[in-house]
């Protein structure tokens, strides 16, 4: 099983409010910015798009000055590009005078698919109130309309619910304050020699802009919040590009202020009117804290950060490694699950055995920086790395295996890798291309990453390529101006949610070719 809701209303948090005043010390300021819709836009059946959905042109945005509306009519603005924030028009009233409200119906939409999704049949398990829709009335115009919740949204459609038989409405100068803590310029991007690769790089940078707003939002549709293992992602791309330090220590600091009393770090914050730690947590989040301290601290000299936050990330490594048996393994506990992926379709208890590697060589790095004793986390990494070599390595099947009916799956393979525990981890992923690709039931390109970094770090980078072109390329394909939070090529209209509509189409887990190409070509 995968993450679904936890509730766990009795776990008690830490509030340390001199790590929180820290926090509000880093906190980035966000740069705005008016942007103009540019047409108006119809939509198109087209096989080559998302859910077979595109949009053509109709006429420019000039040009709707002149038109009035009537019951029923419908117009697409498409302001040509992604954007987050807040959405404004003039709406005035033409003909005789008004003798009823005008009722509009608003829907943003990142991509044309979500337009023509019909908004009531969602009956998926996430929160309908995710659809970004709005009912208005007006009772007299003209009126400046400036909506006060911000959106993430490329099109926005309005459907004249009712005018009068006497009037109808007249729409001027649509705007959407976009907003971000930085500004997208491609400029920043190493040229990669391929036109696809810098295509997909620059979507890939686009999609970090659109979700670095206060936080590393995990995605500005949906869940507009910080989440551990997005964070970690988007701040190796981050480093890649823009480089903010203040908005990485920001959000660690978040996290650090607000972390469970029994050691364990929430899997993310809410960070509206209110900083308030979910009482979510998932294993590898919580260990990732650790390696977001640990790629910052590469990154960065900073030993201030380094003596604040380091008696909490031991504290969640503590916890965890009690979580460990005897013999070095660590079992998969449904209470407190390794993430992974959305998918539900592998076993994922070697995964985490992996991360739980991965994650302790970073901790005794900054143990070291740290100056603290080292010896028990040597002990606990030999331990569980000797558990994944003698008992979950397979040498007749020469894979590693996984659970109780000892399965064999690419998540496991790529988080070896990536955790250094094998000595041939170019044998290792070559066998892994040779029999389990192409990637099958993988829904994220959280995962995606993963597998593609394994493929880097074990040499194999002309594969690393190809599934990067087959992937992200992919989407680009489909009509992403910013990539998806969850993608299965196979089935692209795949929602780990039950319906697409809720899905994010701009999600952070999904920029990391910045970073790879930077890092690896
Ligand atoms: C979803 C979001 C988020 C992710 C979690 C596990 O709610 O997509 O990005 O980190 O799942």
């Amino acid at each position: 099983m995968a993450f679904t809701f936890q509730i766990n209303s009795d776990v008690e948090f830490n509030r340390d409010e001199k790590l929180l005043k820290k926090a509000e010390s880093f906190k980035p300021q966000l740069k705005f910015k008016d942007v103009s819709a540019k047409n108006v836009v119809e939509l198109i059946k087209d096989e080559s798009k998302l859910t077979g959905v595109g949009v053509k042109p109709v006429y420019s945005v000039e040009e709707l000055t002149d038109r009035a509306f009537k019951r029923d009519d419908q117009i697409i603005l498409d302001f040509g590009q992604h954007n987050v924030g807040k959405f404004s028009i003039d709406l005035k009233h033409v003909g005789s005078p008004m003798d009823a409200p005008l009722t509009l119906k608003l829907k943003f939409a990142e991509l044309p698919a979500e337009l023509a999704a019909d908004t009531a049949d969602y009956n998926g398990w996430l929160s309908k109130s995710w659809i970004q829709e709005e009912l208005l009335h007006f009772d007299t115009l003209p009126v400046h309309l400036e909506l006060p919740r911000r959106y993430s949204f490329r099109y926005v459609e309005i459907s004249v619910v009712d005018t009068s038989p006497k009037w109808q409405v007249a729409f001027e100068n649509p705007v959407v304050r976009a907003q971000s803590s930085v500004e997208y310029d491609p400029s920043l991007l190493k040229d990669t020699g391929d036109d696809e690769l810098n295509q997909i790089n620059k979507v890939g940078l686009k999609t970090l802009a659109e979700c670095m707003q206060e936080v590393f939002e995990d995605g500005p549709k949906r869940d507009r919040r910080l989440w551990i293992g997005d964070l970690r992602l988007q701040a190796l791309a981050n480093y890649a590009s823009f480089d903010e330090t203040n908005i990485v220590k920001y959000c660690l600091y978040l996290f650090g202020a607000m972390s469970a009393k029994d050691g364990r770090i929430s899997a993310n914050v809410f960070t509206g009117d209110k900083l308030v730690p979910d009482d979510t947590f998932m294993l590898d989040y919580g260990m990732f804290f650790v390696s977001i301290m640990h790629d910052y601290l590469e990154k960065h000299s900073d030993p201030e950060m380094l003596s604040d936050l380091f008696p909490i990330a031991q504290k969640q490594v503590d916890y965890v490694l009690g979580l460990v048996d005897k013999n070095g393994a660590l079992p998969f506990d449904e209470d407190y699950p390794v993430f992974v992926d959305w998918s539900n379709d592998f076993d994922k208890t070697t995964s985490g055995q992996a991360i739980l590697i991965y994650v302790l060589k970073q901790f005794i790095d900054l143990t070291k920086l740290a100056g603290a004793d080292t010896a028990k986390y040597e002990q606990a990494l030999k331990l569980v790395t000797d558990y994944a070599l003698n008992e979950l390595y397979d040498s007749e099947k020469q894979f590693f295996v996984s659970g109780p009916e000892r399965e064999v799956n690419v998540s496991s393979q790529v988080w070896m890798v990536l955790a250094g525990v094998y000595d041939d981890n170019a044998g290792l992923m070559k066998r892994t291309v040779a029999e389990l690709f192409p990637v099958k039931g993988i829904a994220t390109p959280y995962m995606y990453h993963h597998i593609t970094e394994a493929l880097f770090v074990a040499g194999l980078k002309d594969e690393a390529i190809k599934l990067i072109k087959s992937y992200w390329g992919k989407m680009v394909d489909l009509g992403a101006d910013t990539f998806w939070e969850a993608f299965n090529p196979d089935q692209p209209e795949y929602s780990p949610y039950g319906s697409p509509i809720v899905n994010s189409y701009c999600h952070a887990w999904s920029c990391t070719p910045v970073y790879l190409f930077e890092k690896y070509l």
